[in-house]
């Protein structure tokens, strides 16, 4: 509470450096994924910083966006609509979609954006992003390799993670190890209003960044402290490196739920 007021009071003068200063994250986001059954589903995709309800980038129009079930690739970019999304500190462009899920199973989205300049720090950033929402409990694709440039392979289910456990992954560039990766989790502090497509006012913890590497092998754990939604950047894992002449961080990301234990 207090450090997020402190933050919102400097943020005035010295927006360029506080954008720096926290992680960037693209979203793909619906409250629950974990569905009886399948349906209508909206999905919310701003490219923002969630710990701190910070700044939210415009985005382009992005490369790819579809969704896997049962190793079926379905192109769902003719579901894209442009958004506006508002945080605590101003309002960018982003993307919806409705999708209709059909069917028992995990559906993995995956969004490719287009680079987005950082000004801030002169570099393209690009991250690669996947979220999972499963139907009728029946797990299919969550532990799969999808094929991604940058990509974070799930060891542990990712839309059914216990709080107080943990949650391995593997960081994978063209389907590689990725040994020592940076990584950036940040805990989306500031409940999602999907109505108004907004951040609430009132963030809910006050450590909501954190910052660990791969081993050797590429895999990490994460500690999971609190139910809610994580996301986890493999910060530079793709193998591109440049967009228009700049230097190109190629990031891959995935969004986690994770659940008390009654
Ligand atoms: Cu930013």
């Amino acid at each position: 509470m207090k450090k997020v007021l402190f933050c919102s009071v400097i943020a005035a003068g010295l927006t360029a450096f506080i954008t720096g200063a926290q992680a960037h994250f693209q979203l793909i986001y619906t409250p629950e994924t974990m569905l009886e059954k399948g349906g209508k589903l909206t999905l919310k995709m701003p490219f923002t910083h969630p710990a701190e309800s910070g700044h939210v980038m415009d985005m382009g129009i992005p490369e790819e966006f579809y969704s896997i079930r049962k190793g079926k690739k379905t192109d769902l970019m003719d579901k894209l609509k442009i958004i506006e999304w508002t945080s605590n500190e101003n309002t960018g462009k982003a993307y919806e979609a409705e999708v209709k899920l059909r069917g028992l199973g995990d559906n993995v989205f995956v969004l490719k954006p287009t680079p987005f300049y950082e000004a801030s720090e002169d570099i393209y950033i690009q991250q690669i992003t996947k979220s999972y929402v499963n139907v009728g409990d029946l797990p299919t694709d969550w532990s799969e390799v999808q094929g991604l440039k940058a990509e974070i392979r799930p060891l542990t289910k990712p839309y059914n993670v216990i709080a107080g456990g943990t949650f391995t992954g593997v960081v994978l560039s063209e389907g590689k190890p990725v040994p020592f990766a940076e990584i950036e989790i940040e805990y989306i502090n500031f409940p999602a209003d999907i109505e108004n497509n907004k951040f609430a006012d009132v963030g809910m913890i006050s450590s909501p960044s954190h910052a660990i590497r791969s081993d050797a092998s590429g895999t990490f754990t994460f500690g999971v402290p609190k139910a809610g939604f994580w996301g986890i950047a493999a910060l530079g894992a793709g193998p591109d490196t440049e967009h228009e002449g700049k230097e190109l961080s190629q990031d891959a990301v995935i969004w986690i739920q994770a659940r008390d234990v009654d």
